[in-house]
């Protein structure tokens, strides 16, 4: 049975190479988009948090390890508003992940947030008619405290910017963000790309918040947010009649500190689209639109359509695809007709003509093959838990408003190396210790995706360039941004040891030297204040496909090594027949 399977496998490597293996991922389940990504059931499997039956269902696929890999469960809510936002978290501090859910009350125009209360393998769905908080606008996941309960940033009903800070399952406690040198507070932008994340290297997130004006930077200090500087919309676009999408922050050079990156179209129609980053003034990427038949394509406008998921803000995510380390990106244009919408995905690139920018985005126009029809989004996740970030992308059928969910598959022509980074919040509840999982590995109970928390690595490459980069986990969970609650570094094919990795966690920080390759690491930073007390879990979670290839690879050994075997053994009959018919003639030969 495994040889046979074994066989096949053999075979469908030799001959097969198609990258579209949604069947083998989603099975036939594919009427559901993905919202949000977590491990819900602490099995180290990062599961997909999707809606269903027109927005208005949550539903947590779970993450198997083998096929079809991400498959429904009994684990839904249903709502009778439209769902608008998923952020998995823990709100009361049990450890359990929960799960935020924004809904869109159109008879109000508010938002309204209710948490779906996780536990052991189980949710407990709230009561539609009584949400936790209503607000304006989609709230930010922050940690205002460092208690490492997760709390949330955004405008009140009454238009004013507040904290939720979340304790227990009672009502969180509001904070109003003070004003600077009362200067009065602009409005957030809606949609928002607000972030939380480190900006000035004492590993206190702050908070970049996007306004209808300009991106805001505060400082995290202990508690709450003191006012830093505040950046101007790129190349006055707003004010032309342009718009400027959502924001990410990425180690776009690899010089180890995040810069700002925005896409952007200077017209209305975005027929003239770029993507600029930030640093010391605004700087052009210069990125050529035209595919190779010379056809002109562009950014979404975000008001082109009503109602279709995605496109009502410009959104890129961001992933190491091609694993030299540089991070690519993941974005859906139109051809400047508007005939067309497509994900595609865009290439770091060394550029030559940007000012004050060694980097650039090239756009890769066949790198999603065989996927070719309408899609809205594609973003970065990793199926077989391999360390290499494949695509999930969600396809839309204007005749049917129909949405369809397919995996491609990221087939690296070379042997790339890497790192996998998760730090997890680090609470723990002693009525639910350590558990014994399934195969005798430890399955634990406590750490859920935590926002927040800095990541860099410093190496030196084989040509003996020291060599390294920053990332922030979870910076955003707003607005479908679908970050993955976890890092991964592309290592190229650099063997050699990372020889430092330092983690930041709420003002805290701690370096381990000499980590291999390839490694998936959990960090687990309880507790909070005592950064050398902080455990690493160092584990490499081979998937079936891989322990596939090795026992394809053992079998095949060990058939050459027979093969070997047996010639030698026939190699030798042969010899002996001989020297004995040799000895034979030589007795006749005497005679
Ligand atoms: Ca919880
Ligand atoms: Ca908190
Ligand atoms: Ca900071
Ligand atoms: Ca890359």
């Amino acid at each position: 049975m495994e040889g046979k399977r074994i066989l096949l496998l053999l075979i469908a490597i030799s001959f097969v190479s198609t990258s579209d293996i949604t069947s083998s991922i989603f099975g036939n389940f594919l009427e559901f988009v993905p919202a949000a990504f977590g491990d819900f059931n602490s099995d180290e499997l990062t599961d997909v948090f999707v809606l269903t039956k027109d927005s208005k269902t949550l539903e947590i696929l779970l993450a198997n390890d083998i096929e079809p890999i991400l498959r429904p469960s009994n684990l839904t809510c249903s709502f009778k508003n439209s769902i608008t936002s998923i952020v998995p978290g823990d709100y009361d501090g049990d450890v359990f992940m929960d799960v935020l859910v924004t809904t869109h009350d159109p008879s109000s125009d508010f938002t309204h947030v209710h948490i779906i209360w996780g536990g052991i393998g189980t949710i407990t769905c709230s009561n539609e008619t009584e949400p936790l908080i209503s607000m304006r606008g989609q709230p930010l996941a922050i940690d205002y405290n460092q208690d490492m309960i997760i709390d949330l940033f955004g405008t009140n009903i009454e238009d004013k910017r507040v904290f939720w800070v979340n304790r227990n399952r009672t009502k969180p406690e509001v904070v109003r963000m003070e004003k600077f040198n009362d200067l009065p507070l602009v409005p957030i932008k809606s949609p928002h790309s607000n972030s939380f994340l480190d900006l000035n290297d004492d590993y206190l997130p702050d908070l970049m918040i996007t306004t209808e004006e300009a991106f805001e930077i505060w400082h995290g200090i202990p508690e709450g947010f003191k006012y830093s500087k505040r950046v101007e919309w790129p190349f006055g676009v707003v004010s032309a009649g342009g718009h400027v999408g959502q924001s990410l922050y990425l180690d776009v050079e690899l010089k180890g500190s995040l810069d700002l990156v925005v896409p952007l179209c200077f017209d209305y129609q975005c027929r003239n689209s770029t993507i600029a980053l930030y640093r010391d003034g605004w700087h052009d990427l210069q990125i050529n639109f035209a595919d190779p038949k010379k056809e002109l394509w562009g950014f979404v406008p975000p008001d082109k359509w009503k109602n279709v998921m995605y496109t009502d803000a410009i959104t890129l995510h961001t992933g190491d695809f091609n694993m030299d380390g540089y991070p690519d990106l993941l974005a859906t244009f139109q051809t400047n007709k508007g005939k067309q919408t497509r994900t595609f995905l865009l290439e770091n690139v060394e550029c030559k003509i940007c000012e004050g920018v060694n980097r650039t985005f090239e756009i890769h126009w066949d790198a999603l093959n065989p996927f070719k029809n309408e899609s809205v989004m594609g973003v970065f996740y990793d199926f077989y838990q391999d360390g290499i970030l494949d695509v999930i992308l969600v396809e839309y059928d204007k005749a049917t408003e129909q949405y369809h969910t397919r995996a491609f598959k990221n087939s690296l022509d070379y042997d790339a190396n890497f790192v996998k980074v998760m730090v997890l919040t680090g609470l723990t509840n002693s009525k639910y210790p350590i558990s014994p999982g399934s195969v005798g590995k430890k399955k634990r109970t406590y750490g859920t995706n935590l926002p927040g928390p800095s990541i860099a690595y410093k190496t030196t490459t084989q040509e003996g360039y020291p060599r390294g980069a920053i990332a922030a986990q979870l910076p955003q969970s707003a607005h479908f941004s679908l970050n993955l609650p976890y890092t991964t570094f592309g290592l190229g094919r650099m063997p050699n040891y990372i020889e430092k990795l330092t983690v930041g966690v709420a003002g805290k920080y701690r370096e381990w030297q000499q980590i291999i390759p390839n490694s998936q690491i959990v960090v687990i930073p309880n507790p909070i204040t005592e950064a050398s007390k902080w455990k690493v879990q160092l584990f490499v979670t081979p998937s079936k496909l891989i322990l596939l290839s090795a026992a394809a690879l053992t079998g095949t050994c060990g058939l050459i090594s027979a093969i070997i075997i047996a010639l030698y053994w026939k190699e030798r009959r042969e010899d002996k027949i001989e020297r004995l018919q040799e000895a034979h003639r030589f007795h006749f030969d005497a005679m």
